[in-house]
């Protein structure tokens, strides 16, 4: 709305920060963006997100939020223009599944996503329904739904590859294609995963396209293979290529000093 305050604390390398600026950016609302030293963090930082001390922090009209995600969401609902998640409250709960499985995928110890996979049209309802049905049978039985799961995310995975070497390494990169290989599952047939436009989704994980990339490049492992996941290494390149998305990216120079300074420093004392 005309006349609201809005600040953005961010740093400018954090895909997180990145992601709430895609979205400012595509409701079109002017905002102040303030840049923090994260070796050094500023008292506002300390004072707004107490709990987490973390970018990013949305600030509106003085009232702060953390947490890229519920940021871009709040931003959703306060800012109706050009929607980013869906009108439908099923395909709401599908993006904010999808948003979410990025960032924190579930991987059962047993088997449950291990056949996931092997379907051979591994969609959302495939994946959701043995996650249902196994949710069920530990509810049954009186277990903790949690703690039968082994929590391995998409970004820990990339992490994993990024700062591991030999074998290690290799486990976490596979795991790292097998993740993305299913989220490419959530793009069937469309130009984004919001559909024509660019939607939630498309904001929580556009990031990976070009962060994956660099990671790889560095340590020299390839994690987002065009042949394997063709549709996904398309829509990377497409999104990022959007006029209002390309121009919050980061140089991609500086960007690769960075991450190259920081795979020094993750990798400092390993042999
Ligand atoms: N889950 C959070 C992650 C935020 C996050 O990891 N922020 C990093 C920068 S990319 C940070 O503030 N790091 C400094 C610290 O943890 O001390 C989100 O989605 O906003």
């Amino acid at each position: 709305m005309a006349g609201d305050s809005v600040k953005l604390l961010g740093y400018w390398a954090s895909p997180y920060a990145l992601r709430v600026k895609w979205a400012l950016k595509l409701k079109g609302i002017q905002y102040q963006d303030v840049e923090e030293d994260l070796k050094n963090k500023s008292p506002m930082l300390l004072q707004y997100n107490p709990v987490r001390k973390q970018i990013p922090v949305l600030v509106h009209d003085g009232k702060p939020l953390a947490e890229s995600l519920v940021i871009i969401e709040y931003i959703d609902e306060v800012w109706k223009q050009n929607p980013l998640l869906p009108q439908d409250p099923y395909e709401r709960a599908k993006a904010r599944f999808w948003a979410k499985f990025a960032d924190d995928k579930w991987k059962e110890r047993k088997n449950c996503l291990k056949r996931v996979y092997q379907l051979e049209n591994n969609e959302y309802s495939n994946i959701m329904s043995s996650i249902i049905e196994r949710e069920q049978q530990s509810e049954s039985r009186n277990e903790s739904f949690i703690s039968d799961f082994k929590r391995i995310t998409c970004v820990p995975a990339i992490m994993t590859a990024f700062t591991k070497k030999g074998e290690e390494q290799e486990k976490a990169a596979k795991e790292a294609r097998e993740n993305l290989k299913t989220l490419e599952s959530g793009l069937a047939g469309k130009r984004f995963f919001g559909g024509e436009t660019i939607g939630f989704v498309d904001i929580a994980v556009g990031w990976l396209g070009c962060w994956a990339r660099i990671a790889g490049k560095i340590v020299g492992i390839n994690l987002i293979d065009a042949e394997t996941m063709p549709l996904l290494d398309a829509w990377f390149q497409d999104f990022l290529e959007v006029p209002i998305i390309k121009e919050c990216m980061p140089p991609q120079d500086k960007l690769l000093e960075h991450m190259k300074g920081f795979h020094k420093t993750l990798t400092a004392g390993s042999s």
